[in-house]
Formats: structure tokens, C-alpha cells, sequence
């Protein structure tokens, strides 16, 4: 029966519980802007979203050549019709008056509107003076996880052979590089072992760091129909703060911030302590237990609780449900990834699975979790500081392997030292190695720590920036080149989300004035630089996405992402598909490791582990001897704790993340009328105990200082653990006056003007969850509450001090269950 609910307010919608085992039941969700009817719609285009790593399946409404809606796709396997507030919402952001129409370049200090012969020669002018003077170390690519798999691929190609520079990376490095990092330490590879479809036959779901609810609200959905289903999973959440998540919780941590590693080792203590590992699959297919089982000796929850400051008799309920699931299900994100020992401790979760033999069969999944939408593919191309293909650069004959399918000489492609992170490319540009830094699809003057240094950065004079944007943000404002893109729904291309689906995502209407897709500026740009392969044919021999698909292919074949199996025409119509996609799995793999390790052995990894501690790199002859036979690697850590702890002068451990509204620095989602409703301004949480001490009040204006810089917001109490504040990093300047940064009439909004220049050795990650910061009283609140949403981890802790979150009438959502879906497992 159809039904219609306030998706703001109501950001989960209706329930359609199921049972274990159960496939999960089809609810279709439907967006329709105000006044048009479902009868009206013209054409319905395929894509999924590109605001989660969840990709929720959907088509758009076109009528006239505009977008005026969505309709989630019941056929899909990710979200069997069900959308999200930023699915719903979101897309009406591609039709904003302010989007960029026209390239801009830099003139006499200012940005004015040119064409695209004069923007695009300006960058081919500046490379090429460059290269002849500098050599390829001067020229830096920064780009997203948010393009497709094909502009990813054309722009590892025309960065590593094309300009033959070392200096690749994504703003992934942010983002999921840990889970990259981890996955590549305990399997020798990158791929994630689990599938979302292990959510309906888990008997304990653990979510560490993962505010789920919120950041994939439609996996939050499985969750909860799950819950409310016959045999519901129980849940494990560690989160400091109030989640929802940590609501549904069978046991909640809410351990000290920075301190996952003594806690996971506790777990995995308490595990091994009541013999409960499958010493079968330990034997058969793994290396170090004996090593991890001596490194956790004496880690009790006694002594975590120390640490972690929470109580031992909780650690040891925790370790009861992980201990006794029959099948376990572990997602892990930024609570754990942007933190000090993010490797050390994500691997430690693997660990976990491993020893209790929990991979590779319905419900025993692991999720190392990706964020963005295409963060998959940044990664499998190679834009991501790794050699495409998850080919190792330290190993010759991958190097070797991937001349031949570019047809360019082994030496032609920078592998002398591991690809640039962007953390150095940052600092190369700081110090003037790197002098022409091209940025597309992410905007490092909100999103980087320690923003006034990343602001001074890209204002240097020295510096060439290029910024490929839909929007004029705080970073295209210090460029010198902003070239207009064209996005999701403007453009064809693929992408792959965090359980390797991999979908198809079509044109559904052109682009606003002379945007174009971020393909044809690659492609134009590798043309007009007349990069040529080793016979002096086109480096880049391809000239549109699919022709861009198909090249992929060839450099995919027998490497984990194979996507050999797969064409634009099989993506079509149906669901999306799991990789690896080949001649062996033609429908696509549901879960990988069912069959033991696969892409360990030192000739097929993708490198060959690290120092958690150092992050310095292990050789191939050290690999060898450590895991000869290719098994998983369990790696054991001891704690260390974070790098700057509070003091008197800092006594808050401040965090920042997210909220379900808001997607990152709001270029879209600040820009859809209800999500910005919601969550219109930054706030700052504290818990009830700290606000009472300090005596502040829901609404006070309060100041968060760290030793880099300070931003202002209203005060949010809420249900979360003392000691912490929290401040959302949504919020930066493109819409108060400044446009740029604080100034003398706007005080610092950004949650990055406070963090610090920091990251894990190992995946060089930074760290955006652990510092510490005074928290002041500023003005006192005159009756008004403070902006955060009640529905979500930010809800008060006395109910009636904000008015709640709600849409109205803009945000009815129609939600019909689908039964023709009801009974198929996988829909291939
Ligand atoms: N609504 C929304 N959804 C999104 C995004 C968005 O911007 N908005 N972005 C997408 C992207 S790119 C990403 S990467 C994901 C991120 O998704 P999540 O990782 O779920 O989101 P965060 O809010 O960054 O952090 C998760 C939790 O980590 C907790 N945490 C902080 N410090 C610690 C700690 O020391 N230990 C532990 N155990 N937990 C801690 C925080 O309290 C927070 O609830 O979301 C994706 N989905
Ligand atoms: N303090 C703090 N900082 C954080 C985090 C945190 O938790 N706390 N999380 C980090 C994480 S996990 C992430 S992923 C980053 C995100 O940080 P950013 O990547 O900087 O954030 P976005 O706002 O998503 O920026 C994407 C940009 O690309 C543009 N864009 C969108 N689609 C397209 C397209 O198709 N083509 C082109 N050319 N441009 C496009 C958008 O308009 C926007 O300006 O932030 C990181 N920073
Ligand atoms: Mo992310």
C-alpha cells in the first residue's frame, strides 16, 4: 500500500521488517517536485546516488529536459527501491542559478569569464613551460572520489604516462584511504571481503565508528527492518557520541576519543582468552596468530577500561557478542580511520574476523567502509597512490605488466617511490617543488585540516591552480584557472560503491551552459598536450565513456577488480553487479574469500604491507618470508595514545564528522531547499555534564579554539560522552559574506580551522577525530536553540529544548512496497 511520510522528519521512512535469511522486501521511494505528476514524467534515467558509498539505486524524472524527481530502482540489490533525504533531495542542486557556466582564469588578481580555448591553453601553456624547466615533480593532480570510474582512469593514465608524475591522488586520502591501507595489510590487497547482503543473515552486527544511521541511512533501513523482523540481529555500536545507532545498540561504547586500539585489543584478548577462534581456519589460512595472541596477553578489559574509560564489565559484553555470533557482520569508518592509529587499529577488526573464522559465508561479512560515492574506483584506477589494477608499484612485473596494456615503456611510469599522498603534495606545494596543482571534484579549503595554512597554500603566486568545480567554492576562489564541470546526471559513466556494485549511470539532461564532463576536459587536455605511447600513437586512445570503459577493461583483466565480465549494455535495465565480474563469475561475486585467501601471495599483492607504527614499507624479500603461501597476515599493535591530548589550556577531545543532511562542504545538498532546512548552520555538541559545568545553555553562542585556529557556532547539548566536543565539518564560507575564509566580519565557521596538520603512518590518513580544543562562552543564546537537527546523534538531551526537525509539506515522499521484488535473493 502506498504511503506518503516527511522524509526530513522521518528520514528512515516506513518499515517492511524481514526475518533472517529472509531476502530483503522492495519499497520503492519517489520524489516528485512540487506539481508533478508520476503521469507527467517523460523519460526515467538510471543512475545511483552519488552522496553516500552506499549507491542507492534510482532513476531521475526527466520533462522538458529538466530533472524533476527520483524514483528509487526496486531491481537493485543495494537499496530494493528505497532512497535516502540526500537521494530525495539532493539532486536539485544541478539546477542552481550559480552553477559555473563558463571557464574563468585569473586577471589582474581577479577571476573573469572566458572560453574554453583560452582557459584550457592557459593550463597546456603552464604545463608544458613546466615540464620543460621543472620536470614532471612540478605538476600535482588532486582530484575526488566522487568522478566516474572512467575519468578516474583517463586521468591515472594521462598523470603517470602522460606527464610521468608520481604526484596522483584523491581526496580518498581523507576519506577511505585506511580502508584501502587495511584491507592491503591483512589480505595483501585492496576489495572488500563482505557484501550488504550480509545484513539479512548476520545474527551480530558491530559498527565501530560508523554512524551508519546517518551516513548510509539506506543500509540503516536493512538494519532496522531487520530489527523489528523475527530473530533481529543484535548490535554492537562504538561511538562516543549518541547515534542513532548507539540508540538500537544491544551494547553501546562510547569509549575515550583515540583509544580504539586498546579497546579492540581487549576484544580480541577476551576472544582468545575463552578459546573462542576457529583454530581450523586460523590454521588454514592465516600467518601471526601466535604473535597476536602474546601482543594481547595482557590487554584485560581491565586495562582497556583504563584507557578507554569505560566500564570492563561493558568490554566484556562486547566481547560476548562478537565472541559468541554465529555470524558476525563488522563495518568500520572515520570514528576509527581518522584517528591517530587508524590502520593499527582497522586491521585489528580484520583480525577479529579472521580469528573467528567470520569471512567468506552469508552474514560473517567485513566491511571495511568506503565514504564516497566512486572512492572504489579513485583506488582500482590508480588515482588513489596506487598503480591501477591494485597493481604494486614496488613489483616489476605489475610495473611491467601495466606498460604493456598502455604501451609505454616500464620506465615511463614513476614508480621509484610510493605514489605522492596528498597530504606531501600539499606540503610540496608549501615548499615549492610542486608549482602547478590541478584540483577536480573536491574542495580542500573546507575540507583539509588546518585551513588558514591550506588557504595560503593555494594563494601563493608561485602556485598554478586549476579547479574543476560545479560550483564557484572556497578553493575555486584562489584558483587561477576554474574550468566548469558537468556532473552525475549530465553525464554517462560507472562507478563502484563500498560492497563492489558496480553501476551504470546515464545522461538524463545536458548541462548548464558550457559545463562539460570532466571526461572531455581530460581527454581535451591530453589531446591538446599530444601525450604519445611508445609507437607514437595517442596515449589515450579512446574518446568517450564506454570507448573509456572498455580500455578500463583491458586494464582490469585478472586483477581483483576485473571487470572484464561487464558492459554498459549488461548494466543496463537491471541491477548493479558485484565485482570481480569475469568468465568465472559472469554474474558478478557476492562475497570474496569463500574459498581462503586469493590475492596474498607476494606475485599477485598489491604491496607488500607496512610498519603500523612507522608506516615505513616492507620489502618483497621480507613478504615472502613472512607469508609465504599468500594467507591472510594478522598483524598485532600495541596502543599508543593520540598525539595531542587535552591539557589545561585545551581540555576538550574534539571530533567532527557529520550529519545526515548535510554531505560534506554542501555544494550540493546546501543548495536542495529541505536538506538545508534541516541543518542550516554549524553548531557545536557537548555533553549535558560539561554544558552544566561550564554553565552554558542549548543556544549559547560559544567559541572552539584549538592551537591552529577557532570557529564559532551555537551550543547543542546532547547525550554524548564528557570530555568531547563535537563540531559538524559541513559548514565553510561559499555562502556568508567572506566567501573564502574568516575575516574581520566573519567569524571562522569550519571545523578545519581547528584541526591539525596530522596522519597515520600507515595510510596517511589525517586525522580529523582527535585534537584537543578550549570551549568559550562567546554570547548567550536569547531563546533560540542551536541549528542541529533533533532526529539524528545531534538530538538534545531534554527534548524540549529545540523545536524538532521536520520538512512539511516539500518533503512527502510516496513509499510503496513492491512485492514483485519480495522473494528474489539476487536479482540477476
Ligand atoms: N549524511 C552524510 N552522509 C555521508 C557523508 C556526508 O557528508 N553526509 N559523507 C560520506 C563520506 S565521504 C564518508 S567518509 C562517510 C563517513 O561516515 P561515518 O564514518 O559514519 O561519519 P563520521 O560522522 O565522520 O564519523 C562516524 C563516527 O565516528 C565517531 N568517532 C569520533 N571519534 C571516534 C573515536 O575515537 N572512536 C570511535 N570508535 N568513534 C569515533 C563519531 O562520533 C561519529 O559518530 O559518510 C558518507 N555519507
Ligand atoms: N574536519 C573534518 N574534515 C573532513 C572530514 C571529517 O570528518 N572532518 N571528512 C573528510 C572526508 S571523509 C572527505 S570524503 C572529505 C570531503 O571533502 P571534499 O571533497 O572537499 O568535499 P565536497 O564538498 O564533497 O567537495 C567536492 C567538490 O566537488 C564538486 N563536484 C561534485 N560533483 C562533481 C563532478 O561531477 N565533477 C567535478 N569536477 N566536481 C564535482 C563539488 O561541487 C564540491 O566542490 O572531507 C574530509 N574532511
Ligand atoms: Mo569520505
Amino acid at each position: 500500500m502506498e504511503s506518503s511520510a516527511d522524509r526530513i522528519a522521518n528520514p528512515w521512512g516506513g518499515r517492511v521488517p524481514h526475518k533472517r535469511h529472509e531476502p530483503w522486501r522492495a519499497r520503492v521511494d519517489t520524489f516528485l517536485a512540487d506539481g508533478v505528476e508520476p503521469g507527467m514524467v517523460q523519460e526515467w534515467v538510471q543512475t545511483a546516488s552519488i552522496l553516500h558509498s552506499d549507491g542507492d539505486a534510482m532513476d531521475i524524472a526527466v520533462v522538458d529536459g529538466r530533472m524533476v524527481g527520483v524514483r528509487g530502482r526496486a531491481v537493485d540489490r543495494v537499496n530494493r527501491g528505497r532512497l535516502g533525504p540526500k537521494d530525495l533531495f539532493g539532486w536539485q542542486a544541478n539546477a542552481s542559478p550559480d552553477r559555473l557556466t563558463r571557464p574563468l582564469v585569473r586577471e589582474g588578481g581577479r577571476l573573469v569569464e572566458t572560453d574554453w580555448e583560452t582557459a584550457m591553453n592557459r593550463v597546456v601553456a603552464r604545463s608544458r613551460e613546466l615540464l620543460s624547466d621543472r620536470g614532471p615533480g612540478s605538476i600535482g593532480f588532486y582530484t575526488t572520489g566522487q568522478l566516474f570510474l572512467e575519468e578516474y582512469y583517463t586521468l591515472a593514465v594521462l598523470a603517470r604516462a602522460g606527464v610521468g608524475t608520481n604526484h596522483l591522488d584523491g581526496n580518498t586520502r581523507l576519506c577511505t584511504a585506511t580502508a584501502a591501507e587495511a584491507l592491503k595489510e591483512t589480505f595483501g590487497c585492496d576489495g572488500q571481503p563482505g557484501s550488504y547482503d550480509d545484513i539479512d543473515h548476520a545474527d551480530v552486527i558491530a559498527l565501530f565508528g560508523h554512524n551508519l544511521a546517518e551516513t548510509q541511512p539506506v543500509q540503516w533501513m536493512r538494519v532496522l527492518d531487520r530489527l523489528e523482523g523475527t530473530d533481529p540481529p543484535r548490535l554492537l555500536c562504538v561511538d562516543p557520541r549518541p547515534t542513532q545507532v548507539a540508540r538500537r545498540a544491544t551494547v553501546h561504547l562510547a569509549p575515550r576519543i583515540g583509544t580504539n586500539v586498546a579497546l579492540f585489543n581487549a576484544l580480541l584478548h577476551e576472544t582468545i582468552r575463552r578459546d573462542r577462534v576457529d583454530h581450523a581456519y586460523v590454521e588454514a589460512h592465516t600467518v601471526g596468530f601466535e604473535e597476536l595472541a602474546a601482543r594481547v596477553k595482557d590487554c584485560t578489559p581491565q586495562w582497556a577500561a583504563g584507557i578507554c574509560d569505560i566500564p570492563a564489565a561493558r568490554i566484556i559484553e562486547a566481547a560476548e557478542l562478537v565472541g559468541t555470533a554465529d555470524r558476525l557482520l563488522s563495518t568500520v569508518l572515520q570514528g576509527v580511520y581518522q584517528s591517530h592509529q587508524a590502520t593499527a587499529a582497522a586491521v585489528q577488526i580484520n583480525n577479529l574476523h579472521l580469528i573467528r573464522g567470520m569471512l567468506g559465508k552469508p552474514g560473517a561479512g567485513l566491511l571495511q567502509m568506503n565514504g564516497q560515492p566512486t572512492a572504489q574506483n579513485t583506488r582500482e584506477c590508480g588515482a588513489n597512490g596506487d598503480l591501477p589494477g591494485f597493481r604494486n608499484w614496488q613489483n616489476d612485473a605489475h610495473v611491467a605488466d601495466l606498460a604493456e596494456v598502455w604501451n609505454v615503456a616500464p620506465a615511463t611510469i614513476p614508480h621509484y617511490a610510493p605514489p605522492t599522498h596528498a597530504m606531501q603534495m600539499f606540503r610540496y606545494a608549501e615548499q615549492g617543488s610542486i608549482r602547478m596543482l590541478w584540483i577536480s571534484g573536491t574542495n580542500p579549503a573546507v575540507s583539509l585540516p588546518e585551513l588558514a595554512r591550506i588557504r595560503s597554500i593555494l594563494s601563493q603566486e608561485r602556485l598554478f591552480t586549476v579547479v574543476q568545480d560545479l560550483f564557484l567554492t572556497e578553493t575555486a576562489q584562489l584558483a587561477d584557472v576554474v574550468l566548469p564541470a558537468a556532473t552525475w546526471g549530465e553525464k554517462t559513466g560507472t562507478f563502484t560503491n563500498a560492497d563492489r556494485t558496480v553501476h551504470l549511470s546515464d545522461k538524463a539532461v545536458e548541462p548548464p551552459g558550457e559545463a562539460r564532463p570532466d571526461l572531455d576536459i581530460f581527454l581535451d587536455y591530453a589531446t591538446r598536450m599530444d601525450f604519445r605511447d611508445k609507437d607514437g600513437g595517442p596515449l589515450i586512445g579512446w574518446h568517450d565513456a564506454e570507448s573509456a570503459f572498455e580500455a578500463w577493461k583491458r586494464c582490469s583483466a585478472g586483477r581483483p577488480c576485473d571487470y572484464t565480465g561487464l558492459t554498459y549494455a549488461k548494466l543496463r535495465g537491471g541491477s548493479g553487479m558485484q565485482w570481480p565480474v569475469n568468465e568465472q563469475a559472469p554474474e558478478g561475486t557476492n562475497r570474496l574469500y569463500t574459498d581462503g585467501i586469493t590475492w596474498a601471495h607476494a606475485d599477485v599483492c598489491e604491496n607488500y604491507g607496512k610498519d603500523l607504527v612507522t608506516g615505513a614499507a616492507d620489502s618483497a624479500v621480507e613478504y615472502r618470508s613472512l607469508n609465504p603461501d599468500g594467507k591472510a597476515m594478522i598483524k598485532a599493535a600495541d596502543y599508543l595514545p593520540p598525539h595531542e591530548e587535552p591539557s589545561e589550556e585545551y581540555p576538550f577531545q574534539l571530533t567532527t564528522g557529520r550529519t545526515l543532511y548535510q554531505f560534506h562542504t554542501r555544494t550540493k545538498t546546501g543548495r536542495a531547499p529541505q536538506l538545508n532546512a534541516a541543518a542550516p548552520d554549524v553548531w557545536v555538541e557537548l555533553s549535558d555534564a560539561d554544558a552544566q559545568r561550564l554553565d552554558l545553555n542549548e543556544g549559547d553562542a560559544v567559541e572552539v579554539r584549538t592551537a591552529r585556529g577557532a570557529l564559532r557556532g551555537r551550543l547543542r547539548v546532547t547525550d554524548m560522552r564528557p570530555g568531547v566536543v563535537f563540531v559538524p565539518f559541513h559548514y565553510g564560507y561559499w555562502d556568508t559574506p567572506s566567501g573564502v575564509g574568516p575575516d574581520a566580519t566573519t567569524p571562522g565557521r569550519a571545523a578545519n580551522e581547528t584541526t591539525i596538520t596530522d596522519w597515520d603512518p600507515a595510510s596517511k590518513q589525517p586525522l580529523f577525530k582527535t585534537a584537543a580544543a578550549a570551549v568559550t562562552l562567546i554570547e548567550r543564546g536569547s531563546g533560540e536553540s542551536s541549528p542541529a537537527p533533533t532526529t539524528t546523534a545531534s538530538a538534545p538531551v531534554r527534548p524540549d529544548a529545540a523545536p524538532a526537525t521536520t520538512g512539511g509539506p516539500t518533503a512527502q515522499v510516496s513509499q510503496t512496497p513492491d512485492a514483485t521484488w519480495d522473494r528474489k535473493e539476487d536479482h540477476r
